[in-house]
């Protein structure tokens, strides 16, 4: 009887990875897949509801001012694309402190060969030129080396990926200056104004040269290329040895957390602009 059983669970094993191997891709078919989707809806339209105590909605805010000015985030019930509030960040020039503002999901576990898909809604307002503007990082903070601290720069202690404004104005580009990469650059595409436009950034994470980005905007693709989007230890240490710095790129390295708003507003105006409906999901 035993080895009855024992054979009939055998071929009942067999069966289901037999099944999983008919599959196109059998490791994704096992791996858990994360899904974060926020559209900024509240009841109140008060910011604090979009940081419930149980942590199921966003982390933190970021927010850095400029030395005269506080810059603005808040609940909009007047701009939205999906439902009824929307997320509006006004973040004024910088001078000599960099004028960030916006909001971060943190806790994420995104490592090496992880397809990420991160969507979202903006609403830029006005029609000046934002070279330079930032608008998504996703970043680790956790791989920077701490026996070299901020002797590199403060801001440069979280290094990632980010979506930035390029090409002398407003075309979206793939930034990576953080992790010592050329920046994925468009021109074709300039990002439209005073109008709600949907954002979809893909990448298939890699620390080498296989990583797989796609850029698409209003369902335009304006950037497909493989390239690297992770930090690479190799890389990192060979740019700090050239400054005489002993540098290692802590491991397990993955990506912790996703800000969205303006990131960072180097451009030469102030900026405001509307968030709305964003996901972001590791698979
Ligand atoms: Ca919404």
């Amino acid at each position: 009887m035993k080895r009855h059983k024992l054979i009939f669970l055998s071929i009942i094993i067999l069966f289901f990875f037999g099944c999983d191997k008919d599959e196109n891709n059998p490791k994704e078919s096992l791996a858990e897949s994360f899904l974060f989707e926020d559209g900024f809806e509240t009841q109140n339209d008060l910011l604090d509801e979009l940081f419930p105590s149980n942590g199921s909605r966003w982390s933190n805010i970021q927010q850095t001012n400029p030395s005269n000015a506080i810059n603005e985030i808040s609940i909009s019930d007047t701009e939205f694309n999906e439902g009824q509030n929307a997320l509006r960040v006004l973040a004024y020039q910088s001078d000599s402190d960099l004028s960030k503002v916006d909001i971060e999901k943190n806790g994420l576990n995104i490592i090496s060969g992880d397809k990420v898909t991160i969507k979202a809604d903006f609403y830029i307002v006005g029609t000046a030129s934002i070279e330079n503007l930032l608008l998504i990082d996703l970043e680790c903070c956790s791989c920077w080396d701490p026996t070299v601290g901020d002797n590199y720069g403060s801001e440069n202690q979280c290094p990632g990926v980010r979506l930035m404004m390029s090409g002398g104005n407003d075309f979206l580009s793939i930034e990576r200056g953080k992790i010592s990469g050329t920046t994925m650059q468009q021109t074709n595409f300039p990002f439209p104004r005073n109008q709600w436009v949907t954002v979809q950034w893909e990448m298939t994470m890699s620390e080498s040269e296989n990583g797989f980005n796609r850029l698409v905007i209003d369902g335009t693709e304006v950037i497909n290329e493989v390239g690297m989007n992770m930090p690479n230890a190799e890389v990192f240490r060979d740019v700090f040895l050239n400054q005489g710095i002993d540098f290692t790129l802590q491991e397990p390295t993955f990506y912790e957390r996703v800000q969205i708003g303006a990131t960072a507003n180097p451009t030469a105006g102030n900026i405001e602009l509307f968030v709305d409906d964003f996901s972001i999901k590791v698979e």
